[in-house]
């Protein structure tokens, strides 16, 4: 039995409700397994143990009563240097497969291989432009065949030059930095496996270098990988407009069959909506004795089908396991990233089915329909029969869904934006040189269950707004702010007074939602353009970045790819790096000087925002505002 208590766990109350039905149905749930691990490994915390090569594994005694080098000589600075290198690498390459992904499904839908029909040429004909391709007179395929090109030149090419995404995109002045430091990324595979190589026993050793190789590699996620992957899921499915749906457990139905689309890649997800759509399908359901499909998305496939379809989202990581305990979903569909493995334990004491689908990416003990763009069609129905089928093995004495869900606006893309706007960011420039908003707070991802689930992502933007700053962001925050309420205009009730009458002026919430992880890019093309407008560098501006219930490797590479970008960024958990002062020196104070932004690391989200509030008005008065 669980020694602590589901308030303690979330602040939110369906949450509370599953986790206390999971200890009555006995089910494990990942707090259960973070108190069993507990305490957990201090040299791991500090970032002080090498298992790079088989001499080791070594640690460092962080006390210098024992051993401080490694069998080859390293030191905790090499080590933890080398430890954060190789989570900025994961987090990168997993975006940049998933972006990867994106330009193989358009490029095999312009061979005729794969049936997705450009959704958006608006969308392919302005990122056309931006990397130069000639669009005048041509038709959306021809253009399209030779932004796949440039895409594709961007994972491979190999001349020492910027990849072409980043050369388009970034400024002059951003770019000018990223030069002189040598941290501009040369081709988004290169960065990736060049941290695996400087990694390994023997190679790079100067905390300095290696940190600015993760710089590098970061920046190839930000403004390559991602950005590529966030650019044409918009041309292949569509730019979000600003649209209402719901979100949290409560979006489950019980007369209903109960389809979760979880993970990442809206390249099968979208395939999905289409067969849950389906009218023989919705027919078949009720052949069944259900009243028909209720598609319900978790994580950022649910952001990313919220942003485009208006499908409700049920939850971020930790719900992940709680949708199933509800006992009314009849199939998790999952992809990639960010999907526990213990779901599939989770779901054998119910009747859901975990359907795994990537070709890179298997569940022991799941039903496998492995993915292929080509039979896109016919697996998506497969899937959703596969879901039906089952309707007929739940179980009714162990349904529960939970009543809590909120309605949420989201759709936030740069270019739905622009158009709540007016066209142009200058009435939020305006708002922002007159003093009504201070400045704009950037967040991103993540629920970690060493952090009560949702309640640093809360807090903090309680804190910003009430500070006249507005928040925008995506990944696990963006559906936390979803759950609460906050994504609605009547929200900005609780912003400061300049902030609460420039959103009711317009009509917006005080906190945007942007998207899913990869959108994070969309943060970058803002903060890019605002640098522009006002002719000075994105470092110049008063904008801040969090992470504040940071979680995975990916979470570092967004975090790091901010820093690079000139964002002052705060990190609510502490990562593995205290082992080293020198890293944290260069982390949080030498960046600054190279790049213009740096890390903070501050567990108390209303310390904070304070921070971040302070930093924002010393940007307002270097800028003279
Ligand atoms: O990419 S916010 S826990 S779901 S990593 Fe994962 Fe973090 Fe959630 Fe999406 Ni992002």
């Amino acid at each position: 039995m669980a020694k602590w208590k589901a308030e303690d766990k979330s602040i939110d109350e369906a949450t509370q409700e599953m986790i206390r039905k999971a200890e009555r149905d006995g089910v494990e749930l990942v707090w259960d397994r973070l108190e069993k691990q507990q305490p957990q490994c201090g040299y791991g915390q500090l970032g002080v143990c090498c298992k790079n090569c088989m001499a080791g594994p070594c640690r460092i005694d962080p006390f210098g009563d024992g051993p401080q080098k490694g069998v080859c000589g390293a030191t905790a600075d090499t080590i933890v240097a080398r430890t954060v290198d190789r989570m900025i690498a994961a987090g990168a390459a997993a975006h940049s497969d998933h972006g990867r992904h994106v330009v193989l499904a358009l490029h095999e839908a312009l061979e005729g291989n794969a049936p997705y029909p450009i959704k958006d040429e608006k969308k392919l004909r302005s990122v056309a432009k931006r990397l130069g391709v000639e669009t005048e007179g041509r038709d959306a395929q021809e253009i399209a065949k030779d932004v796949v090109k440039i895409a594709f030149d961007d994972f491979g090419k190999q001349d020492e030059k910027l990849i072409h995404f980043a050369d388009a995109y970034a400024s002059e002045k951003r770019k000018e930095v990223w030069e002189k430091v040598g941290v501009s990324p040369r081709n988004i595979d290169r960065e990736v496996v060049e941290i695996m190589h400087r990694t390994h026993i023997g190679v790079d050793h100067e905390p300095l270098s290696l940190i600015a190789q993760g710089l590098r590699a970061s920046l190839g996620d930000g403004w390559g990988g991602s950005l590529i992957a966030t650019e044409l899921q918009d041309v292949l499915f569509g730019t979000p407009q600003i649209s209402k749906s719901e979100a949290n457990l409560g979006v489950l139905q019980e007369d209903k069959v109960n389809i979760i689309v979880h993970g990442h890649e809206p390249v099968m997800a979208e395939k999905v909506v289409e067969a849950a759509m389906d009218p023989e399908m919705i027919e078949y359901a009720k052949s069944k004795g259900a009243a028909g499909i209720n598609l319900a998305g978790m994580c950022c496939t649910g952001l990313e089908l919220l942003m485009r379809d208006n499908i409700p989202i049920a939850g971020n990581y930790l719900q992940q396991e709680l949708a199933i305990v509800t006992g009314a979903v009849e199939a998790m569909i999952v992809d990639v990233q960010c999907i526990m493995p213990a779901l599939v334990d989770v779901a054998r004491c119910y009747h859901t089915k975990i359907i795994d689908t990537s070709p890179i990416a298997s569940f022991p003990g799941a039903t496998h329909i492995k993915f292929d763009e080509s039979r896109a069609d016919e697996i998506a129905r497969e899937i959703v029969k596969t879901a039906i089928d089952n309707f007929k093995n739940r179980v009714q004495t162990k349904v529960r869904i939970p009543k809590g869900k909120s309605e949420a606006i989201g759709g936030f893309s740069v270019e739905a934006t622009l158009e709540a706007l007016g066209g142009s960011l200058a009435p939020l420039e305006d708002a922002i040189k007159s003093g009504k908003i201070r400045g704009i707070a950037g967040i991103v991802g993540c629920n970690n269950p060493k952090v009560k689930h949702n309640s640093n992502h809360i807090a903090i933007v309680n804190e910003l707004i009430k500070n006249d700053i507005l928040v925008i962001g995506t990944g696990c925050w963006a559906t936390a702010c979803a759950e609460y309420g906050i994504f609605l205009p009547e929200y900005a009730e609780n912003a400061g007074e300049g902030l609460k009458a420039v959103c009711k002026a317009l009509g917006i919430p005080p906190a945007l939602n942007m998207g899913s992880c990869v959108d994070c890019s969309r943060m970058l093309v803002i903060a890019d353009l605002m640098a522009r407008d006002l002719g000075v560098d994105i470092s110049d501006l008063p904008l801040v970045g969090s992470a504040t219930e940071a979680m995975t490797e990916k979470a570092v590479s967004i975090g790091t790819y901010f820093v690079a970008s000139g964002i002052y960024t705060h990190l609510g958990v502490v990562p593995p790096v205290m082992g080293s002062q020198e890293v944290i020196n260069i982390l949080t104070k030498g960046a600054m000087d190279l790049v213009g932004g740096a890390f903070f690391i501050e567990p108390n989200p209303v310390k904070a925002a304070k921070i971040m509030a302070e930093y924002i008005e010393k940007k307002r008065k270097a800028l003279g505002i």
